[in-house]
């Protein structure tokens, strides 16, 4: 049988039932007493890659034991059969003919066990190697896919039916291996399925630190044969990831455990009867369908496994079709959050001070600019470094390897230069976006970029630009909905690129220069969002806010790259590349101010440059804060609150004392402002950035306050957990909560932010608390409200569970 036929029965086979893959090779091994002559000498013992030269019937033996056991498929003998594993025994050289004899080796084994009913598949095993890209470093990526590239060949030519990338600790570790094996079957004119299992640690994320989500995202614009989890944990700590995988994968799902944690000794010692019963419960819930075992399984644990999961349907997928990008963790861009903030200052062109840090190569500093970004509201970051007089790619990568350490957010990579943004991709582990290609020269530039897409796993901006001779920027609305629909049919159509994965800029000019191209062009924007939005409604729309307000006085600039923004949310904008602290409060701006940006936006009146500009460059800024003097002291704590600000909050936090005891001002007077926010939010007249720095303030009041709450009797009334659950991270109440509850007595153990249902389980058994509180402020909170407590009643826990959040119905609670 060929092996498209035999590949084409496996996948078939994935839908009608669990398919059991082999248990693992190295305890069997280590089980078979070799000594160093078995290696083929002292210099080479302990390379178990090297049996299959020295001692293939040992090999097989193992394979035979497996697949009498009920194994499917079987794992060649190859797992650190890359070059620069191989090395350290000096037989690199060997790597295409080590693999090649470990794949016949196990094609026989698999070809003598098959029959006409039954087919037995041989998988091409891939580790890890000994280096990781994101974390050890020490080799290069090139290096690292051409020795993927090298294993591929072998594995192939000896007669592998697809392979596993496995027990990978590195998504950029993968990405070298989809690249190598892609270059390896380019090579042999062929085409061959690829397996991915990931490795998560008990840290609950991989070694080079991304989650499952995550993962899945950066390899979801792959056609896997399936996405799974191997190794690390027995299948007890697999629980959530393996349910996180199988909410969100279009692809089949495998889970390979070990037979448990190793002991002290390094011994795996869960019983055959123990593993097969948990992975008959994930089986039972849906979740899987690939079952196998991972270090400490021998035969017998694949026996009990495979008699485990007979009868029991596989997982079918049915993931809805979204939006998500990756960095090291993922984040969807929906409705919901609508508009998404990109951070701009990580731009040398855009920040005088990043392009100073950058030139200084002071990357650490220039790498905080990023983070204060991320803890101001920005989702995800824009990262420029395009500088004629400097070597893009090397600063580029050079920073990216720094920025990636401290934030977890998506990178959109802000360059033009098809090679700049094939290096970068080579960096970042996530699915990054690339900011921008367009049609300005032509179809063929564009093809230069697009390719990397499929490629790498990534999403696009496209610029409304064209090879028009006359004038290649759009500005009216109609071409820019033109160019934007002749862009989307290309990348569609010949490049494979999925419509929710292309981000369009209808491109945004300076509306306040007094260039007359450019006048009124602010509404053609607006407009142009709207057109795009209903011609191609899976694709998103972005924007630079600032380039609006080039030329204009600051303090007019940040009021109308506000009023600006709001205009085109309003429209249908998903994301804003704008500075999210740069933003005057929405709220705050009063109708006079909205006016003169609405009439600039739209060019009513004779000169609205002029009002404009007139208005901003005499502008006390004061005067806000006159009028808020005459404010009741109860009404500015409330304003504080719905505008952010913290100026003066402190002096009358101390002057309300005088009337109020601590607990009233936060639950009667600061939460009536943050009731007005959410009446405001609720009606879209704040973005998501502005409810955050509310938050801010409200926290800034509530520390303060905290000194003065006499906490009474320490947890004399009982103990209480409390937890922000797993994918969330808002605790502004969670943590009003925990004062109103250990001023009132009870002692409170405040488990943080994104919290799984495991640490919870574990933290119960330690504390045995009266009651468990779960918090959180999403819509999918709510959701992992039930997973969370149907895992407590899983384990025994029947203690009460208080819910709270902004997405919780009294029906729901
Ligand atoms: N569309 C897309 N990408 C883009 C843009 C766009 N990338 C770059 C740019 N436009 C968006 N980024 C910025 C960043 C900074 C500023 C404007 C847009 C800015 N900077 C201050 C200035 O120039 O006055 C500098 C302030 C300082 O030095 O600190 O306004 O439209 N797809």
């Amino acid at each position: 049988m060929e092996r498209r036929e035999r590949t084409a029965r496996l996948k078939d086979l994935l839908s009608r039932r669990i398919v059991v893959v082999d248990g693992a090779m190295g305890t069997t091994l280590q089980s078979a007493s070799l000594e160093a002559a078995d290696f083929g000498g002292p210099r080479l013992e302990g390379c178990n890659e090297n049996l299959v030269a020295t001692r293939p019937d040992v090999i097989e033996a193992a394979h035979r034991a497996f697949l009498e056991a009920g194994a499917d498929v079987i794992e060649t003998n190859s797992f650190g059969a890359a070059p620069v594993v191989l090395e350290e025994y000096g037989l690199a050289r060997d790597t295409v003919e080590l693999n090649r004899t470990a794949a016949q080796l196990a094609r026989r084994c698999a070809d003598q066990a098959s029959t006409p009913e039954r087919t037995r598949w041989v998988a091409g095993s891939m580790g890890p190697t000994t280096k990781s890209l994101s974390v050890t470093g020490g080799i290069s990526w090139e290096a690292l896919a051409d020795g993927f590239r090298l294993q591929a060949l072998g594995l192939i030519r000896g007669g592998a039916d697809f392979l596993v990338v496995e027990t990978a600790q590195d998504t950029l570790n993968i990405k070298a291996a989809m690249e190598g094996i892609d270059r390896a079957a380019a090579e042999l004119d062929t085409a061959i399925e690829v397996a991915v299992q990931g490795t998560v640690e008990t840290s609950g994320t991989l070694l080079a630190g991304q989650d499952v989500e995550a993962l899945y995202v950066s390899l979801q614009h792959r056609e896997l044969l399936w996405i799974g989890l191997n190794c690390a944990t027995g299948p007890e700590f697999m629980t959530d990831h393996i349910r996180s995988l199988a909410a969100v994968s279009r692809f089949p799902l495998a889970c390979i455990p070990n037979a448990g944690l190793p002991d002290e000794d390094g011994n795996y010692d869960q019983t055959p009867e123990a593993l097969a019963s948990k992975l008959q419960e994930f089986a039972r819930a849906g979740w899987v369908n690939v079952v196998g075992g991972c270090c400490g399984t021998a035969a017998e644990h694949i026996a009990a496994v495979a008699a485990a999961v007979e009868g029991v349907s596989p997982r079918r997928a049915s993931p809805p079709e979204r939006c998500v990008v990756s960095g090291i963790e993922s984040y969807e861009i929906n409705d919901e959050k609508r508009p998404v903030i990109v951070g701009e200052r990580t731009n040398i062109l855009g920040s005088r001070k990043f392009k100073r840090l950058v030139k200084e190569r002071k990357f650490d500093e220039a790498s905080e600019l990023g983070r204060a970004q991320a803890r101001k509201g920005a989702a995800i970051l824009d990262v420029c470094l395009q500088d004629p007089d400097g070597d893009e790619a090397a600063d580029l990568t050079e920073f990216l390897d720094v920025l990636v350490k401290k934030v977890k957010v998506p990178i959109m990579v802000d360059s033009t230069d098809p090679e700049v943004v094939e290096e970068a991709l080579k960096h970042l582990q996530g699915k990054a976006i690339i900011n921008s290609i367009n049609l300005e020269e032509g179809e063929e530039k564009f093809a230069r970029t697009a390719p990397l897409l499929a490629r790498f796993g990534a999403a696009v901006v496209v610029g409304c630009i064209d090879d028009d001779p006359e004038q290649a920027q759009a500005i009216t609305r109609r071409r820019k909905v033109e160019i934007a629909r002749r862009s989307f049919d290309l990348l569609t159509n010949s490049y494979g690129v999925r419509a929710s994965d292309i981000f369009f800029d209808p491109l945004v000019f300076p509306i306040g220069t007094g260039d007359e191209t450019y006048a009124g062009s602010g509404v053609e924007v607006i407009e142009g969002i709207r057109l795009i939005k209903a011609a191609m409604p899976e694709t998103k729309t972005i924007v630079g806010i600032s380039n609006v307000s080039f030329g204009l006085p600051a303090a007019g600039r940040e009021v109308l790259n506000s009023v600006f923004l709001h205009q085109a949310v309003e429209a249908g904008l998903d994301l804003a590349i704008v500075n999210a602290e740069g933003l005057a409060p929405y709220s705050r701006i009063p109708e006079h101010e909205r006016r003169l940006c609405d009439d600039l936006i739209r060019w009513r009146g004779d000169d609205p440059i002029a009002a404009f500009a007139g208005h901003f460059s005499t502008k006390k800024q004061e005067v806000a804060v006159d009028e808020r003097a005459r404010l009741s002291v109860e009404e500015r704590l409330a304003l504080y609150i719905i505008e952010g600000s913290r100026d003066g909050l402190i002096e009358d936090l101390e002057k309300a004392r005088s009337g109020y005891s601590p607990l009233e001002i936060v639950n009667g007077l600061l939460m009536k402002g943050m009731d007005e926010v959410g009446r405001r939010f609720n009606r879209g007249e704040m973005i998501v950035a502005e409810v955050l720095q509310s938050a801010e303030s409200m926290k800034a009041a509530v520390a303060h306050l905290e000194q003065y709450m006499e906490r009474s009797e320490s947890g004399g009334r009982g103990r209480i957990l409390l937890a922000t659950v797993k994918g969330d991270v808002h605790d502004i109440g969670k943590n009003l909560v925990e004062i109103i509850l250990s001023n009132n007595g009870f002692e409170v153990i405040n488990l943080g932010i994104k919290v799984a249902p495991e640490t919870i389980i574990e933290a119960y058994d330690r504390h045995r608390p009266q009651a468990i509180g779960l918090s959180g402020l999403l819509v999918k909170s709510a959701l992992q409200m039930v997973v969370t407590a149907s895992d407590l009643a899983a384990h025994g826990i029947d203690c009460p569970i208080l819910v709270g959040g902004a997405a919780l119905s009294e029906r729901f609670t």
